[in-house]
């Protein structure tokens, strides 16, 4: 492959161009009506500029159903093409500087090329994440019946050493914490013995924990069912907060949005997590009937809204051992998954500038006086301010694009990649 097409600054700030008049418009407008109620526009820019979110490795390929997965044009066929995918959407959206990788999925032959490879595209690593939910070819034993918490120690050993293997390659890439998600359940009632299940998991953490370096955190993911239907050992916050307790003050609870049953108050969990001072961080994605993976945003914005309303909440009061993680988690079936993890991350954007807006001494005195409709008018307002102009130029800003989606478009990136990286048979790039 002799050429690895990349999108230019002066491409971005040429499609800039094209959007300034009403992008100026638009923010000067914003401003004057901020301004009547006392907030500074340019103050919120700068929220908007220092926000932050991963992009999951697995994330940039296409993903698939347990029906089928329907490949997509010049897909990355490995993790240094899944890099510069990641690099694109940093280049354009400048929210996404860090990548987190999926082992063995990603597993790199040389970590420190590829923290050299990431680190020349402004990239860095967050989150490692393990996989003992499938087998791989050559393994020795399988996971077909759980792997932190198998009944043979001997697969408990397997998938513990795993972990550690993630640890040990994320310390030569630069990142600090490991993500444990794990698919051990059971599909029939009598399957597995709750209680010793659960044992199990604390003892094969315990060891995954000893492993972490002092100045690393473990994420421990939550799901309530999927791979297995009847039960699952780490189903629920509780579960997962009584886990990282018992683990100790490296281990924090990590929240996947799609990882609830339908309706569950998920923003009352994240603040109960932050009372506890053990919220890991997120993997944002949207749902509407199960673990989804829809793009963050596009079905329940609002439940976005009121999580970010915890979130500010927490950093503007300073919530102790509030330092929350945040990752998108999504799989594309359908769209062009640069275009939806870069959709995605502006979606957080959004929802965390809203919540910057919330009038929060008039959110309390409501609270206070019992007055729901006032309160809840509060919220509204916030969530219903378009911050569009605020975001576009927090990205304008920081060298980004104006249009991310527009410019990407016009780049023909997808094109280019599709020449360059001509298909796999048994490509298998994303969530299948
Ligand atoms: C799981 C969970 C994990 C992710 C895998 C691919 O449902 O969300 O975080 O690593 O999917
Ligand atoms: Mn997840
Ligand atoms: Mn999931």
């Amino acid at each position: 492959m002799a050429t690895h097409f990349e999108i230019d600054d002066g491409f971005i700030a040429e499609q800039n161009g094209n959007s300034r008049n009403w992008l100026e418009e638009d923010y000067d407008h914003l401003a004057r009506v901020l301004r009547r109620k006392n907030v500074d526009i340019d103050e919120l820019v700068a929220k908007s500029e220092e926000f932050r979110v991963a992009v999951p490795s697995w994330g940039v390929g296409t993903g698939g159903t347990r029906f089928a997965r329907f490949a997509g044009p010049g897909e990355p066929r490995d993790i240094y093409e899944k890099l510069e995918d990641c690099g694109t959407i940093f280049k354009l959206v400048r929210s996404t500087p860090a990548v987190s990788l999926h082992i063995p999925w990603d597993k790199p032959d040389d970590p420190a090329d590829l923290r050299e490879f990431a680190r020349a595209r402004g990239l860095h690593f967050d989150a490692m994440n393990s996989n003992t939910f499938q087998d791989q070819p050559g393994q020795k034993l399988s996971y077909k019946f759980g792997s932190l918490t198998h009944p043979d120690p001997a697969v408990r050993r397997q998938a513990i050493d795993h972990n550690i293997e993630c640890i040990e390659i994320g310390k030569v890439l630069g990142s600090k914490a490991h993500t444990v998600w794990i698919g051990d359940g059971g599909n029939f009632p009598g399957q597995m013995h709750f209680r010793r299940a659960l044992e199990r998991y604390l003892e094969s953490a315990r060891e995954i924990y000893n492993a972490l370096p002092d100045d690393w955190r473990v994420f421990l993911e939550h799901k309530l069912y999927e791979p297995a239907f009847y039960s699952t050992v780490i189903n629920d916050w509780g579960t997962s907060y009584y886990c990282a307790s018992e683990l100790g003050p490296k281990a924090f609870c990590l929240v996947d949005l799609g990882h609830h049953a339908p309706n569950v108050n998920i923003e009352m969990i994240v603040s109960r997590l932050i009372q506890f001072g053990k919220l890991a961080g997120f993997h944002f994605n949207d749902s509407k009937y199960g673990d989804d993976d829809l793009d963050a945003g596009s079905i329940k914005p609002f439940q976005l809204f009121l999580i970010f309303n915890e979130l500010v909440d927490a950093e503007l009061s300073s919530a102790a051992n509030f330092n929350p993680a945040y990752m998108l988690d999504q799989s594309h079936n359908v769209t062009d998954p640069i275009e939806s993890l870069m959709v995605s991350a502006v979606e957080l954007s959004r929802a965390y500038v809203q919540a910057h807006l919330v009038e929060r001494d008039a959110l309390c005195e409501a609270q206070e006086k019992g007055d729901a409709l006032m309160a809840l008018t509060i919220l509204k307002r916030a969530f219903t301010t378009d911050v569009s102009p605020i975001l576009a130029t927090a990205r304008e800003r920081s060298g980004g694009a104006i249009d991310p989606v527009a410019t990407y478009r016009a780049s023909a990136y997808r094109t280019r990649k599709d020449e360059e990286r001509p298909a796999q048979a048994s490509i298998a790039a994303g969530i299948v």
